[in-house]
């Protein structure tokens, strides 16, 4: 039983000391609909390509953890019913059983850690939901923020989550939250919102830095890079606030929890804007892609440790 497969891309990326970016699977499986989400799966492996980096999109098979995916699977993936959605806790159990299964934030940062990939693109992360208080609903991605040494790229906590609680979750876990050139902290769907970045850089290759620092200075743990969508495809705060708030009551009226929350909220966002979510939603996941394949380059060209 070997533990991951890679794809001959990603094989010889590896030996040759390519750059390589991972990408996350539950976005294809439960973040979008087909067939915008197989369309989107190619365009951001595309993308990462075009700035000279290898994608690695990541999910379980069959029970093996697949490093890098060939075409045929990631399209039988973005058809698939009853894709399971596996976190930390779930992914060895998939494993073990021969099971079939997306990875999350969390599940991506485990294999690409194992795969030697340092850098992660994806759109959203998992956080403190709102109502956290009673419900208890933290994701795991932020626990794994604080343990698994990987970069991961988004565009900033999704406003379907408590910002704030999220954010004092991460400063709690000693996980850096870091803007891209702008002081307020990027709200996936909205470039800007009125909550400021706990840190802000400007380069692919301070992030770069600060990934290689992290490590040097013997702290556990990646970095969460928040990177605001282009102004020309966001939805603004004010538009999209009124909208989360009548999809977050729908999901309360229906009693929906646990695992089912971000996926039916992401949806009911997706029907109650036309569709228009699902557009910027590509859009960040494209600019995430593109960030990412830099600083993966970035840190190609870095000594692997800093000197004394
Ligand atoms: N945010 C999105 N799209 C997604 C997700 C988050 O905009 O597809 C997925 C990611 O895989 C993330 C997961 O890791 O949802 C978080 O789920 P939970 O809140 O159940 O931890
Ligand atoms: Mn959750």
């Amino acid at each position: 039983m070997t533990l991951y497969t890679a794809s001959a891309e990603v094989i010889a990326a590896q030996s040759q000391g390519k750059p390589i970016v991972a990408l996350e699977s539950t976005i294809i499986t439960h973040g979008m609909p087909y067939p915008q989400n197989l369309e989107t799966a190619r365009q951001v492996e595309a993308d990462v390509r075009a700035e000279g980096a290898i994608p690695a999109t990541i999910a379980v098979i069959d029970g093996q953890l697949h490093i890098g995916l060939e075409e045929a699977q990631l399209e039988a993936l973005a058809q698939a019913k009853d894709v399971a959605k596996l976190s930390r806790a779930d992914m060895a159990v998939c494993m073990a059983r021969g099971g079939t299964g997306a990875t999350t934030v969390a599940a991506t940062m485990i294999a690409a850690r194992i795969a030697g990939i340092e850098v992660f693109a994806t759109g959203g992360i998992g956080g403190v939901h709102r109502g956290a208080e009673a419900s208890m609903d933290i994701s795991a991605d932020l626990q794994e923020l604080a343990q698994t040494p990987v970069t991961v790229v988004c565009a900033g906590p999704k406003a379907i989550l408590d910002i704030p609680l999220t954010l004092e979750v991460l400063e709690t876990l000693g996980a850096p939250v870091i803007a891209v050139g702008q002081d307020s902290l990027p709200a996936f769907w909205s470039a800007t919102s009125d909550i400021p970045a706990p840190l802000r850089l400007d380069q692919p290759v301070q992030l770069a830095r600060a990934h290689r620092m992290r490590a040097a200075l013997g702290l556990p743990g990646g970095q969460l890079v928040a990177n605001p969508v282009p102004a020309e495809d966001q939805i603004p705060m004010e538009e999209i606030e009124p909208i989360i708030q009548r999809a977050l009551e729908e999901a309360g009226d229906k009693g929906i929890a646990a695992k089912s929350v971000t996926p039916f909220l992401l949806d009911r966002i997706f029907a109650l804007t036309s569709g228009r979510s699902l557009a910027t939603n590509i859009a960040l996941v494209r600019n995430n892609a593109r960030l990412a394949a830099k600083i993966a380059q970035e840190l190609a060209a870095l000594p692997a440790k800093p000197s004394k």
